[in-house]
């Protein structure tokens, strides 16, 4: 039973002409990219084959299937570097999995509703046939460091990795994040998903849809769990911070009256999925959120 490296394989190249083609908005700002950190990259040797939608590894059967869910609004600049990142990683790691990146299209606006966007990417990935196990919701802008901090999901409680950050090129070191944070890297079920009704979708422009949904865990009485303190490590790359959500506090303040009422339950009367372009290298949707409700 032998295997060649299937020519299916991904290259530097191959990353770099998905970016090229598909991302139509460019970074402005030329050192908003990392080509620095993304050149040090090399695929490594691990054979790996593309098949229905999801990469397996060689010789080896994953204990889940993993789907990698990226919000892409205003962190294009990011983009490159993670898609090269995280499938090195995630193939260290030698799980069965696939890459998805999620953008708002219209309206076009500067504030996006990323649990809107989070809440249809799952529900379209709910559908199709690719029996996903794990939901990791993932910022594109943080890779994580350490090969400890394994992204599988666990069996009862959503696990949040997120816990030290440092930014690339940065002496100071990594920052403590407050334990209250769910937002930066997430992983769940479905069945998990489903029990705090998903994400809010009324939050519109940057911060606290991650508290709300932390919010919702405490009154669903979930627990988060969280791996070591040495392995939960992530470099932040840099970008342009987005607009703020003004009415964010606001919001909290009710979250958990509208948990049956306002999450991914009601979402598909919301949005749109206009566009869907499949490659190897990620799943790219992009949706319509319509402002109006
Ligand atoms: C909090 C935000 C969260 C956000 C977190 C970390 O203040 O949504 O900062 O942000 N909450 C509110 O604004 C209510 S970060 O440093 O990663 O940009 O996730």
């Amino acid at each position: 039973f032998s295997y060649v490296i299937p020519s299916t394989n991904i290259t530097f190249d191959d990353v770099e002409q998905f970016y090229i083609k598909t991302l139509v908005n460019k970074p402005k700002n030329k050192q908003m990219i990392e080509t620095h950190f993304a050149k040090n990259i090399t695929f490594e040797n691990i054979p790996y084959v593309f098949k229905d939608g999801l990469w397996f590894p060689v010789g080896v059967t994953s204990a889940q299937r993993t789907a990698i869910l990226v919000t892409l609004q205003g962190r294009y600049y990011n983009a490159k570097t993670f898609l090269l990142n995280i499938h090195t990683f995630l193939r260290r790691q030698q799980l069965t999995y696939t890459v998805i990146f999620i953008e708002q299209v219209a309206p076009v606006t500067p504030r996006f509703n990323k649990g809107r966007l989070y809440n249809t990417a799952i529900n379209y990935l709910e559908k199709q046939s690719l029996n996903i196990t794990c939901l990791i919701l993932h910022d594109v802008d943080l890779i994580p460091e350490d090969d400890g901090n394994y992204y599988t999901c666990e069996r009862n409680h959503p696990k949040h990795t997120t816990i030290r950050v440092r930014k690339l090129n940065d002496t100071r070191g990594y920052t403590r994040y407050y334990e209250f944070l769910v937002g930066g890297v997430l992983l769940l079920t479905f069945d998990m998903y489903k029990q705090f009704n998903g994400f809010s979708n009324l939050y519109w422009g940057w911060g606290g849809e991650d508290d709300d949904l932390a919010l919702r865990f405490i009154e669903q009485k979930m627990c988060v769990v969280r791996p070591t303190y040495e392995s939960a490590i992530y470099i932040a790359l840099q970008h342009p911070t987005g607009k703020r959500n003004s009415a964010r506090f606001g919001l909290l303040t009710w979250s958990t009256l509208r948990l049956y009422t306002d999450g991914y339950e009601q979402i598909e009367s919301l949005t749109r999925i206009v566009h869907i372009n499949q490659t190897s290298i990620v799943t790219h949707l992009q949706l319509d959120v319509d402002a109006t409700r």
